[in-house]
């Protein structure tokens, strides 16, 4: 962890047992209490997870929260008239005869910051943290978190996506029942991705994104007289690249703004095989990449508590101008809202939802023909779609790997609206690796 800033502190002892209990009878006297509103006598419980030293949240119905003052607030969480502040300036070991330990200050600082520290005198403030496997979202969300300055992260992604069977609206169509309406129907795709990241932050505040997919897809089809046909298609997709610019960061909280830009590096110029002839210039979604320019706003928001941790984020893909085939995609909204439960210092797991709409084509590509095959129709690309996703993250919280991470997750549909016949998405599976220098 860097430095924050030169503020005093004590060192808190690196023994630590599950539970501590803190008095607040007497006041040591290197501790400036002038400005507590009201001291309690009493005993709490709290609890202090020692990998995460900055989490120092009361368990129960209790919470820690820094008030204007600088000062501990402990809030009771089952009664509303109690909210006072709490002095921790005994800490036992949990024992019946308390044993004092190295006291644990709490400063009256000017700003929300409390500042904590480790024996190795490292300064740890009382705020969000990505030093935890629920520091990062669920590997399906982009852009979910900011780095320290002078922070580099790399990461690999790997994302598998299944869609198999038509729709229309809300319904399912057979192959049957979309060749009454064209001569051919897709029977089933699958979608590939492998990404490479880059994160490097040039300030606290300011973290850059670059990524770049390899994509690889195929599509089944069958005419109708029962030929079955696949086509394929490979390549280097759209580079993005995002600003992350934090704009909020107090009470285990944050919020930044992504802006990002899509780069048209991905082909719109996949052919392959089909019944109609050799080399045939392929249907939109079997396309690599958009051919425009992207622009990616959007916003997130991260929470954290003691072993608990939450966030939301909005990101919509709007295409600028039309590409070189005369045509643009539609234009897209994600909404996405997780929580996650921390159950060890290397270990959480996470449950999402993950709504996303998306329009169809302006203009069309004049080498497809829309009456043969539903992907061929600019005006059946659009849809909705609603996600539940289950995740695991991993982290490793100390040793040669620390601030490394495994994660995966795997997503399924509870909603699905399409502009059909189109293929729906049945499920869809990412997988990550992130490595901190
Ligand atoms: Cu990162």
């Amino acid at each position: 962890m860097p430095r924050i800033n030169q503020k005093p502190f004590l060192p808190i002892p690196d023994t630590i047992s599950q539970t501590w209990e803190i008095q607040s009878e007497t006041k040591p006297a290197n501790v400036d209490f002038s400005r507590e509103i009201d001291p309690i006598i009493d005993r709490q419980q709290a609890n202090y997870d020692r990998w995460d030293k900055r989490s120092l949240t009361p368990q129960h119905e209790r919470e820690a929260q820094v008030n204007p003052l600088g000062v501990l607030d402990l809030l009771e969480k089952t009664s509303t008239a109690l909210s006072h502040p709490i002095s921790f300036d005994e800490i036992s070991t949990g024992q019946s005869t308390p044993e004092v330990l190295t006291p644990l200050p709490i400063f009256n600082l000017d700003d929300q910051n409390i500042q904590l520290a480790d024996s190795n005198n490292q300064i740890e403030p009382f705020r969000w943290t990505s030093g935890r496997p629920d520091g990062h979202a669920p590997i399906g969300v982009m852009g979910d978190h900011t780095h320290s300055a002078g922070e580099w992260m790399f990461s690999y992604r790997y994302r598998f996506m299944d869609m198999d069977g038509n729709r229309e609206g809300t319904d399912n169509l057979s192959d049957a029942e979309v060749l009454q309406q064209f001569p051919v129907t897709p029977v089933r795709m699958t979608m590939q991705m492998h990404a490479l990241g880059v994160m490097y932050a040039p300030s606290d505040d300011l973290t850059l994104m670059a990524m770049i997919p390899y994509v690889f897809k195929e599509m089944d089809h069958v005419t109708r007289r029962g030929v079955r046909f696949t086509t394929n298609s490979e390549g280097f997709g759209d580079i993005k690249l995002t600003a992350l610019y934090k704009v909020l960061d107090q009470s285990q909280q944050r919020l930044h703004l992504n802006i990002g830009m899509s780069f048209p590096t991905g082909s719109i110029e996949e052919r392959d095989n089909t019944p109609a002839g050799d080399d045939q210039i392929l249907p939109y979604p079997m396309q690599i990449g958009s051919g425009t320019f992207d622009l990616l706003p959007g916003i997130t928001y991260l929470g954290q508590s003691n072993n608990w941790s939450w966030g939301s984020q909005a990101i919509a893909t709007l295409r600028l101008g039309e590409n070189s085939n005369d045509y643009r995609l539609g234009n897209q909204l994600m909404l996405t809202g997780w929580t996650a439960y921390k159950w060890t210092d290397w270990l959480s797991t996470s449950i999402r939802l993950n709504g996303q709409t998306w329009g169809n084509l302006d203009g069309s590509d004049s080498r497809l023909n829309p009456m043969m095959i539903p992907t061929a129709d600019p005006d059946r690309r659009g849809g909705t779609q609603l996600n539940l996703g289950f995740g695991v993250n991993l982290y490793a919280p100390s040793g040669n790997l620390q601030g490394s991470r495994l994660a995966i997750e795997f997503e399924l549909p509870l909603y699905r609206s399409l502009d059909g016949p189109q293929l729906e998405t049945d499920w869809r599976l990412t997988a990550g690796l992130q490595a901190v220098f």
